[in-house]
């Protein structure tokens, strides 16, 4: 059961790769982003820039604002998704499973491979060293006896850093005193809710563990176990051959020709896709639409996204994927999303910097299903809970094909 965990993550990662090909970049305040000017966000930047206070996520114009003298530049996926597979054929040498999170970051099964803390330890700083000398990129790397101790090490020291936590005890001293939000899977929602309570620190998690739990469920759950430094998780791979995926599709009685129509339905089976994945706590890091035309003719496509986080996500995506395809009768239509993850939105599409959203998808959701409502006078917030059902849906869709 004792498990050794290596977490390793770029620095500044796509900053570092644009300043690895254009030298003329080193050593000044680099953004990747949007641009000034542009509505967005920065997708991350480098440590030059973070001394202005500029961040992932923060707004361009308030990175702006701080940096006016920073270079601008937009991402390029392409070539970073390229570095990610080079990175992934260093790691995989020395692991058994390697769970990616993000392109520049993953979780490594060393337990076999490295068998003791000094093994791990040799293979860690190999790595790094490796990753610097083929590929001119700097890491940093924990290792550790859980994944959340792992990620937690990696950060210890960053940039180029290393860090171990050989076990519970060593968690536990290191975190006790810290800011509840040292725990990583603690955002910023979580954290208020804690302290209202005033629960502010690990210890505060620790010494209150009933209350944590009565206070966040299932969550509180796992917060109150993490307190104690325990964290069980296996390091569960990603291979696309056989990547698990949660779908939903939908045969109409008549074939239908009105898109309008299609991507109403499409709603609903984004719900029903999304109701799955809550149950099982995974994101989908992609999202996949199957049509079957009045011919029989079969397509599907698909594309990574931002990880998904709720039904309004998985809606937008698939109707972007249907916006592409032909216009012809329909028979059926399916959504789905792959690539599943029990690690929520990381890493940003190109469209996120172009078009920041600013309303919450719950809001838009809530828009969305009073306006179907309206459209097909539904009741669907009557209905929400039913609508997962196989006939229910079914029911409900061919309702609201006859009275369209
Ligand atoms: P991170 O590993 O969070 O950031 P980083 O590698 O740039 O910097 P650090 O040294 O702190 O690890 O994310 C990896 C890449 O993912 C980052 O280079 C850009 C992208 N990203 C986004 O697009 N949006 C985000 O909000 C974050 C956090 C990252
Ligand atoms: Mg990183």
């Amino acid at each position: 059961m004792n498990q050794i965990i290596i977490h390793v993550d770029m620095d500044a990662f796509y900053a570092s790769v644009e300043t690895r090909d254009n030298p003329s970049l080193r050593g000044k305040p680099l953004i990747i982003g949007s641009l000034p000017g542009e509505r967005g966000v920065v997708a991350t930047c480098s440590y030059e820039a973070r001394k202005f206070g500029v961040h992932s996520a923060m707004n361009i114009k308030e990175a702006y604002r701080l940096c006016p003298q920073g270079i601008y530049m937009h991402p390029n996926f392409e070539k970073y998704k390229a570095v990610s597979n080079q990175l992934h054929n260093i790691w995989d040498d020395y692991s058994t499973a390697s769970e990616t999170i993000a392109l520049d970051e993953a979780y490594l099964d060393v337990t076999k491979t490295a068998r003791t803390f000094d093994g791990a330890r040799k293979i860690a700083l190999t790595i790094k060293k490796r990753t610097l000398d083929e590929l001119g990129l700097s890491c940093s790397v924990g290792v550790a006896y859980s994944k959340t101790a792992a990620k937690t090490a990696s950060e210890e020291n960053k940039p180029n850093g290393y860090f171990e936590i050989e076990n519970k005890e060593a968690f536990v001293n290191l975190m006790i005193d810290r800011d509840v939000r040292a725990l990583y899977t603690v955002g910023a929602k979580t954290a208020e809710k804690l302290y209202a309570a005033g629960i502010n620190t690990v210890r505060d998690i620790q010494q209150n563990r009933e209350k944590v739990i009565g206070l966040l469920g299932k969550q509180g759950y796992r917060l109150s176990q993490l307190s104690l430094g325990i964290d069980n998780r296996r390091v569960v791979p990603y291979l696309p051959q056989n990547a698990k995926s949660i779908s939903r599709e939908l045969t109409f009685q008549e074939d239908v020709s009105d898109d309008e129509l299609v991507k109403d339905v499409m709603l609903l089976l984004a719900l029903c896709v999304q109701r799955r994945a809550e149950r099982y706590e995974l994101y989908g890091k992609g999202v996949t639409l199957k049509i079957t035309y009045s011919d029989m003719k079969n397509i599907t496509r698909s594309k990574l996204v931002l990880a998904c986080e709720n039904a309004m996500d998985i809606y937008r995506e698939a109707v972007k994927l249907f916006d592409q395809t032909q216009k012809r009768p329909i028979r059926l239509i399916g959504v789905g999303i792959y690539n599943l993850s029990h690690e929520g939105a990381r890493q940003l599409s190109l469209d996120d910097f172009l078009d920041s959203p600013q309303s919450s998808s719950e809001e838009e959701l809530n828009s969305e299903l009073n306006r179907l409502g309206n459209k097909y006078h539904l009741d669907f917030y009557g209905h929400l809970d039913d609508i997962y059902k196989h006939e229910t849906l079914h029911k409900t869709a061919e309702y609201m094909r006859k009275h369209n």
